[in-house]
């Protein structure tokens, strides 16, 4: 565990956050969210299946399908609510988010080999104060940031198992995304894979 982040336009990343008895358990944590509220590919608004396999805990989840994108309370195949976010992944959130509320969606994505992520903003939640607080378990990852419209320079950076990225202020509203995994770079996983959760204050403040 770093005493500082690394500071990449603005995302701080905490390489190392979690050693491997952590990254165990809160794998295990996982596996038990996943058990209750199945793993899911998303349809984009445009009809295309994403590649990620998602799932989420807490109050409420992301979907997608034809109808956009959004936050439900239930998971659109269980109709359930969905289960409570991990004491172990909360922990993360209290110890480095610097906010005062409390995450309300843990977002699980699950990629394969195939994986990948498109350059995105995070801007289905209601306070932009709060920042996104994204872990990484698993397989390496290229995570890639840029700016805060489409297109320009940007910068990249390998995720390893055990990484915090924190998301707030300039640079919670930066384009970002996963051009893709390295398979075999983990041991975590028997079958492999990498599994990313993202915590979010979805509400408006008070
Ligand atoms: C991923 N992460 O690492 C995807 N979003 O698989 C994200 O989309 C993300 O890392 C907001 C804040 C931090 C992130
Ligand atoms: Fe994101």
């Amino acid at each position: 565990m770093g005493a500082s982040p690394l500071i990449l336009r603005g995302a701080s990343i905490w390489q190392g956050w979690l050693d491997r008895d952590a990254q165990s358990m809160m794998l295990q944590d996982i596996r038990d969210v996943v058990r209750k509220a199945p793993l899911l590919r998303p349809i984009t608004p445009r009809g295309q299946a994403m590649s990620v396999r998602m799932s989420a805990a807490g109050r409420f989840g992301w979907v997608s399908d034809s109808g956009g994108y959004r936050y439900s309370e239930q998971h659109p195949q269980t109709g359930t609510p969905w289960p409570e976010i991990p004491h172990s992944v909360m922990a993360v959130w209290t110890a480095l988010s610097g906010y005062h509320r409390p995450p309300e969606c843990c977002l699980v994505n699950f990629y394969d080999s195939q994986a990948r992520m498109g350059m995105h903003q995070d801007r289905d939640e209601q306070d932009f104060d709060a920042p996104v607080v994204s872990i990484s378990l698993g397989e390496k990852g290229l995570f890639r940031i840029g700016n805060h419209t489409r297109g320009g320079k940007t910068d990249s950076l390998w995720l390893s198992s055990g990484d915090v990225v924190v998301m707030g202020g300039d640079a919670r509203l930066r384009y970002h995304g996963i051009d893709r995994i390295q398979p075999g770079s983990s041991t975590l996983m028997p079958n492999g894979g990498r599994v990313n959760l993202t915590l979010r204050v979805v509400t408006p403040p008070a």
